[in-house]
């Protein structure tokens, strides 16, 4: 192929034993923008600080720069419905002017003004230019800085940021317009941490195209929140085993989690698949600092995971950015892709030793599901690989005091090479600012302070209640649990009866499946005797089963409940958790003391239980499965007999207002 060197223009002469590495960047995509001055995550400084980024290193100055076109409705329409190319080619229009925020008021988390279609035509054309030059040849690889991100845009739907999915259209393009060029298999990795939803429905069924897809997911809690990016998602028809997703059970995924990924899902499956492109939907929001994302990929981390994807396609790879919303990871991840493209071998660093006990799972589950498409996911991995576990207890508890070592997840030897592994480390790593999100200052002040955590509902058996301690899920339990990063035992167990109703409500939770769970009425009620497994743990696990037991997409990065919080609750009463308030149990409760320590337990607010009165929302009973543990608990604490625990859950059960 030749360059058509008026269109390609670059100062890469100086750097002739290079690869040539295209870039496109175009100040028309920062016209898009939420109206009104509104803030907003995905805004144009993220591009601009991309931009400066390369341009302040003097790496774009290596590189080859592309102009950023149109793309054209015929390309878009091979993905999109007519419709939405209507909507979004005239969204920008005067005509729209009175009905734009209304429009995007009724997609899912979508802005729009005057700047809005030209930059999503803008956006979507710099990925197909880009792929295009990369397929002729013309160019080792490119990254495409664009805006809006695309992969969640649908068929006939904007949603997610997205307007136009741009590397949908550009793969699309590629298969199907540019035939002559021979990119006949295209791989896409989508490493933003949200699950590229659009770009699996769009080739579901097209074996051309393997999607694989790694992302928070939380058992369908974390965005776009649904079943879509779950690993049982493997594509259809023609299409079975070319979509891949990775779904993690937590957030707080790091290096470690994702290279593992690579190591003994990706990389082998490509290998087999062996593409002649490979195209990354590249958001930066799995990044360390994102504050959307609450994962901790560092720059070293995305150099690894793209060089060993160079090895394939020969090398053939278009980044086009999507999410990512810290602009200094943003752009320091950027800074460190490019450099690997220019130079094709990883940046200086090291990574956190090990990955979650849960990143493993998942990688079983995946192996498991596609070892029939792709025979090397088939057989098991060895014990020897999957024990070798981050600790779930950090800096901040390796000193806490505890009597009972007996059931510590790691012996101390393991845990301080461990923890000295994470420490060198990132002492090795060249970026700043990541530390924060690693050693969190407030757990290292409430590690040392003691509650009683009352409970009275599963966790009443001690087995489920370390669930939310060590980790994993007992009998009957859909969901498993992440676990605290303090890992001991509680050091005391007591029993007590509180003067506060027992009730059950709900259709469904996601960790029991159908039916009922237990509340405690926030009020006093004389006539109630309701029994309560009291665990004296620390405020950090505290804490973390907080978060545990009210999902949502919080990091951590400062205490649900602090020692503030804990020095008031006496007064009040009870405190309503704020940032986990779209949480069952966000409201805790302050139940008395025992031996000078304040005794806690969460429930719903008084709203809740309003609603339950009215009606409004359904009390049912628990499912046989969540019964069973209740039960579990009274006996095992040697409050009730099981003829006698299984009356008391039945009575709270039916009980009317
Ligand atoms: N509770 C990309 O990263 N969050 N999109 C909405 C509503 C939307 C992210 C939260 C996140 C979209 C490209
Ligand atoms: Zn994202």
């Amino acid at each position: 192929m030749e360059v058509e060197s008026n269109k390609i223009k670059g100062s890469g002469n100086n750097y002739n034993c290079q690869r040539r590495v295209g870039l496109i960047y175009d100040e028309r995509m920062c016209s898009h923008c939420a109206p009104d001055g509104e803030p907003h995550p995905e805004n144009p400084n993220r591009i601009k600080a991309i931009w400066n980024k390369l341009q302040n290193s003097n790496i774009s100055q290596r590189c080859v720069m592309l102009n950023a076109k149109a793309v054209e409705d015929k390309l878009i329409q091979a993905v999109h419905s007519k419709n939405h190319n209507n909507l979004i080619r005239n969204i920008s229009s005067k005509v729209y002017a009175s009905r734009r925020n209304r429009i995007a008021s009724k997609l899912n988390s979508i802005y729009f003004n005057e700047g809005s279609s030209e930059a999503a035509y803008l956006a979507a054309g710099s990925v197909v230019e880009a792929a295009e030059k990369v397929a002729k040849g013309e160019l080792d690889s490119a990254f495409a800085i664009v805006r809006p991100p695309g992969h969640h845009a649908e068929e006939n739907e904007a949603m997610g940021f997205c307007l136009f999915n741009n590397v949908a259209i550009a793969t699309s393009f590629l298969l199907n317009e540019r035939p002559e060029l021979g990119i006949k298999k295209i791989l896409i990795v989508d490493w933003d941490v949200h699950h590229g939803n659009g770009t699996q429905k769009t080739f579901w069924q097209d074996p051309r195209v393997l999607f694989f897809s790694v992302h928070r997911h939380e058992f369908g809690s974390f965005y776009p929140a649904n079943d879509d990016g779950f690993y049982t998602m493997i594509g259809e028809g023609p299409g079975s085993g070319y979509n891949i997703n990775v779904p993690w059970e937590n957030g707080r995924c790091g290096d470690a989690d994702y290279l593992a990924v690579w190591d003994h899902i990706l990389v082998p499956v490509v290998e087999e698949f062996n593409p002649d492109m490979i195209i990354i939907s590249a958001g930066f929001d799995a990044a360390v600092g994102d504050p959307l994302g609450g994962c901790r990929v560092t720059p070293y981390g995305y150099s690894v995971m793209l060089k060993k994807l160079m090895d394939f396609a020969q090398g053939k790879i278009v980044l086009a950015l999507e999410g990512g919303y810290n602009l200094e990871s943003i752009a320091n991840s950027s800074l460190a892709c490019v450099e690997v493209l220019l130079e094709n071998k990883p940046i200086r660093g090291s990574s956190e030793a090990y990955p979650f006990e849960s990143t493993w799972r998942v990688i079983q589950e995946v192996r498991q599901k596609l070892g029939v498409f792709w025979p090397s996911l088939a057989d098991e991995l060895p014990t020897k690989l999957t024990n070798q576990n981050a600790p779930h207890i950090l800096i901040s508890s390796s000193d806490s005091k505890s009597e009972d070592e007996g059931a510590k997840l790691f012996v101390s030897a393991d845990l301080v090479s461990a923890v000295e592994d994470v420490v060198t480390s990132l002492s090795n790593l060249k970026v700043e600012d990541q530390t924060a999100s690693t050693f969190v200052p407030w757990r290292s002040d409430v590690s040392k302070i003691d509650i009683w955590y009352a409970t009275y509902g599963s966790n009443m058996s001690r087995s489920r209640l370390l669930c939310y301690i060590e980790g994993g899920k007992v009998e009957g339990m859909k969901k498993p649990c992440s676990g605290s990063m303090d890992g001991h035992p509680p050091k005391e167990i007591l029993w007590r009866t509180f003067s506060h109703r027992l009730l059950f409500g709900r259709e469904s939770t996601h960790t029991w499946g159908p039916g009922g769970i237990a509340f405690l009425h926030p009020k006093r009620d004389n006539q109630c005797k309701t029994h309560m497994c009291l665990y004296r743990i620390t405020l950090e696990q505290f804490n973390d089963i907080l978060l545990q037991e009210n999902v949502s997409n919080y990091d951590m990065s400062s205490p649900l409940f602090d020692v503030d919080a804990l020095n008031s609750i006496s007064n009040k009463g009870s405190i309503s958790v704020e940032a986990v308030k779209e949480g069952w149990y966000h409201n805790v409760l302050y139940l008395g003391k025992e031996r000078e320590m304040p005794i806690l337990t969460m429930t719903c607010p008084l709203s809740v239980i309003e609603s339950f009165k009215s009606g409004e929302l359904p009390l049912r009973p628990p499912c046989k499965e969540y019964a069973n543990i209740l039960v579990k608990g009274l006996v095992e604490g040697n409050q009730l007999t099981e003829e006698v625990a299984k009356a008391y859950i039945e009575e709270a059960a039916t009980e009317p207002f």
